[in-house]
């Protein structure tokens, strides 16, 4: 489908692929929207969205541990205020530039919206890569990238959180150098550590929240979970909680994965072996091929990052749940989930599909939910972390994992609604993004040109 808008985007920003990508999803699913709203398009609602509000870039210097000065790039990009303070993850990665982080503060916006919380749409992030450091660096790292962004965010302003290579270690490094040089204790990062501010069930949202949102589009069908048999990919915080809530709903996980191979464990990732995987990658730092050296039975395959498809997704099973990184099912992939009757795919990393891949689904007729939807519960609880620390008390573990819950659900029967109001029933990716869209556009109308 053509459109202006989508052309003035890959014009203004030719060398951002990742970007332009994001855009075009987007774009083409909400241009119905704007014929129904000529406003939007006389206000170029659609247009201010694409353009961040704000784009920091910034030298990070630091010194290793042979006292070598190292430098990174850093940056934020704070791309939507209108309906809360700029929220979103930081990610360290080799791969970390302003093509990447644009895509991902422009698909937080929608995320952000959907969940129902007062959040706007923000990423950072830097080229750093944590592996391989040891733990002075990764402080020494995460110090040198606070002396610089403490001065653009605050707790009512911009509230990071972690994504690919920030957890839990890295954020109370962060957190600590911005309260040591703003000297105030605030919420201005979540997935803070349980004690000083974090929330119960902000470590596990996002896997547990994506299980939710699949359990909901299986249940439209009389499905659920329960007995079916899942590949997962990604063995980080997203997978391996997916892992765990897939295990608990009565499922079963035969792989996982990280950047360079994969596992097919056909008795299942069970219980003992998943513990076996978060020490091994949350505090060994190793590598999964380990699982397959540890347990009997489990294949281990490298991938080829030059190849044309990831065999990973050329494996019978009932679900999909890609939760590592960007463009990781390919059209390729897609065709091969197809040909081998899987019925759900369920997007846990941002953007893991790619535009070919998502329409073979579609066509296809396979249950597909965009990352916007159905990873929105790690953003959302987060939201429930700044909800509490504004209040100053905490919920429950169970309190956070019932608002989750309802959460989940809510965006799951909203992408649905609108889906139908537009004429494209059980097409979760056209009702994400054009209910995102229009809470987005009506504030942004509402405050007027800026
Ligand atoms: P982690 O850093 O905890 O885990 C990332 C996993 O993906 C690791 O297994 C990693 O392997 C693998 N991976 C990363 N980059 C690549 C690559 N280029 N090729 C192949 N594998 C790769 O990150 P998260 O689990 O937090 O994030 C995973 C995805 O989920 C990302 O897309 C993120 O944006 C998204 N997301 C995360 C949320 C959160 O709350 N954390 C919320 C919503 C979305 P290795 O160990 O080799 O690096
Ligand atoms: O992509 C995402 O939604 C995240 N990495 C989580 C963002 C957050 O602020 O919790």
């Amino acid at each position: 489908m053509h459109s202006d808008i989508l052309d003035a985007v890959k014009q203004r920003n030719p060398n951002e692929p990742e970007f332009i990508q994001a855009a075009e999803e987007v774009i083409i699913s909400v241009l119905p929207a704007l014929d129904r709203h000529p406003e939007f398009r006389r206000l170029k609602i659609l247009e201010r969205m694409l353009e961040p509000e704000r784009l920091i870039s910034f030298r990070v210097t630091w010194l290793d541990d042979k006292g070598e000065v190292q430098i990174n790039r850093g940056y934020r990009v704070q791309m939507n205020s209108a309906i809360g303070p700029y929220k979103g993850g930081i990610r360290f990665h080799p791969s970390v530039n302003v093509s990447v982080l644009k895509f991902l503060a422009f698909e937080q916006i929608f995320k952000n919206a959907l969940t129902g919380i007062p959040m706007g749409g923000g990423k950072g992030g830097s080229d750093f890569d944590p592996k391989g450091k040891s733990e002075n660096e990764i402080m020494k790292f995460c110090q040198a990238f606070m002396s610089e962004l403490t001065r653009h965010i605050g707790h009512r302003l911009d509230v990071p959180a972690g994504d690919i290579g920030v957890g839990g270690r890295e954020i109370g490094y962060m957190f600590g150098a911005y309260k040591k040089i703003k000297n105030e204790f605030t919420g201005v990062f979540t997935g803070k550590g349980i004690g000083w501010g974090g929330s119960l069930i902000r470590t596990e949202a996002t896997g547990y929240g994506l299980i939710y949102f699949a359990e909901n589009m299986l249940h439209t069908k009389g499905d659920s979970i329960k007995g079916k048999t899942c590949l997962v990919s990604g063995s980080g915080n997203v997978a391996q909680y997916a892992i765990e809530k897939i295990n608990k709903l009565g499922g079963k996980v035969i792989t996982a994965s990280d950047s360079n191979g994969f596992i097919i464990d056909e008795a299942g990732i069970t219980k003992d072996k998943l513990e076996f995987l978060k020490d091994l990658k949350n505090n060994r730092r190793g590598r999964i091929k380990e699982y397959a050296e540890k347990f009997k039975g489990v294949v281990y395959q490298e991938i080829d990052p030059k190849a044309d498809h990831n065999p990973m997704w050329n494996i019978k099973a009932d679900c999909a749940f890609p939760c590592a990184t960007q463009n990781e099912i390919n059209g390729k992939d897609a065709a091969n989930l197809v040909k081998n009757g899987i019925k759900l795919v369920g997007e846990g990393a941002n953007m893991p599909v790619t535009i070919e891949g998502i329409n073979i689904l579609i066509d296809n007729g396979i249950m597909y939910s965009p990352g916007k939807a159905s990873n929105a519960g790690g953003v959302a609880t987060s939201g429930l972390e700044m909800t509490q620390n504004y209040m100053g008390s905490n919920w429950t573990r169970e309190e956070v994992d019932n608002k989750l819950q309802s959460i989940m659900k809510n965006i799951h029967d909203t992408c649905l609604a609108v889906a139908n109001e537009y004429g494209k029933p059980g097409n979760y990716l056209v009702g994400a993004n054009i209910a995102g869209f229009l809470k987005v556009a009506n504030a942004m109308k509402a405050q007027g040109v800026i």
